[in-house]
């Protein structure tokens, strides 16, 4: 009787021990996007390793609206962190900041909040050179000449619209004179809706050389356009696309060539950031690193606006001599 009081004594002080661990909330853009899920694979790998609990929400659709909606509940369910790709950087900081306001850690990743809304970024991969490298490899497809348009997500995400302007800046260079860039439209990162840009595009510009697609929902929804459409060989397709999704068109020759980096490395270092957030093994502070188990360890730095940032790596090119080794992969 006694031995079993005192059990069940030890048992009643070790339970607050459990109930200590962690709560990691991913919060993404939305619903059925496979570069989310591959978010997720990552944030649960880690999650798995650090014995802490993951849960992944998304809004039906990719607005900022249904992401207030979420991190609303989540605050209420007192979660422990909140990983964010945002739909809109600034309309997102009032909630971001309630949850920072009551405790929660905010790690943005993929698409930031503003620097008031969060205590770190884990950006992708040097914005510049992503904007860059895609007008670099859609001019190698078209020999530099030609009209040209930009197929974006929604036009409030920070992402893309940082990408496209380092897209703008690139093209001011002399190599690209007889490049002209005729349009930017927006599909939302819905599929129907970038199809049915896609194809606006191809109706309002009969001269159409090729067209830069930076999302992953953009780039699949135009190269099944172009091929709907028998355009395959006439417009020249690029972007950030998976290459899981764009395998068949990159073998096909719809699309030559696409860039990304590892989306489930993304989901596996963000959910680190957050945990030594919350460990207090960092502080978020410019100039620490945080360990991050397989990937070893990066450092935090300042940005020119202001925000605090990890880097992930560099983009890489997918095109029909590795995309067999990476298909299956994400
Ligand atoms: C889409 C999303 C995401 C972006 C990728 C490239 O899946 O817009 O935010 O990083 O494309």
């Amino acid at each position: 009787m006694v031995v079993a009081v005192v059990l069940l004594a030890c048992l009643m002080m070790a339970a607050p021990v459990f109930a200590q661990k962690y709560t990691i909330a991913m919060v993404v853009k939305g619903a059925g996007n496979p570069f989310f899920e591959a978010c997720r694979k990552g944030g649960e790998e880690a999650a798995a390793e650090l014995g802490i609990n993951f849960i992944f929400q998304a809004p039906e659709t990719p607005t900022a609206e249904g992401q207030i909606a979420i991190i609303d509940a989540l605050i209420a369910q007192r979660v422990d962190a909140i990983l964010i790709s945002a739909n809109d950087p600034d309309a997102l900081v009032p909630v971001t900041r309630r949850a920072m306001d009551r405790g929660i850690k905010v790690v943005a990743f993929d698409s930031a909040v503003a620097p008031a809304g969060r205590h770190l970024f884990l950006n992708q991969a040097d914005m510049e050179l992503i904007g860059r490298i895609q007008v670099q490899l859609l001019a190698e497809m078209i020999d530099f000449q030609g009209e040209i348009a930009i197929l974006s997500a929604a036009s409030t995400m920070a992402n893309q619209n940082t990408w496209i302007e380092w897209m703008k800046e690139e093209l001011k260079l002399p190599q690209y004179e007889n490049m002209k860039l005729v349009s930017i439209v927006y599909g939302d990162d819905l599929r129907e809706k970038s199809y049915t840009e896609a194809l606006g595009l191809f109706r309002a510009y009969p001269n159409l050389r090729g067209i830069i697609s930076p999302t992953t929902v953009g780039v699949a929804a135009t190269a099944r356009a172009i091929e709907d459409q028998g355009l395959s060989g006439k417009i020249a397709l690029t972007g950030l696309g998976l290459p899981s999704e764009m395998a068949e068109y990159i073998r096909n020759g719809t699309c030559e060539a696409v860039a990304l980096w590892n989306p489930i490395d993304l989901g596996y270092v963000s959910t680190y950031m957050a945990h030594a957030l919350l460990t207090g093994e960092i502080k978020g502070a410019a100039g620490e690193t945080v360990k991050i188990g397989r990937m070893g360890e990066r450092e935090i730095i300042q940005t020119a606006d202001g925000g605090l940032e990890v880097v992930l790596g560099a983009p890489f090119v997918f095109d029909k001599d590795n995309i067999d080794d990476w298909y299956l992969v994400y």
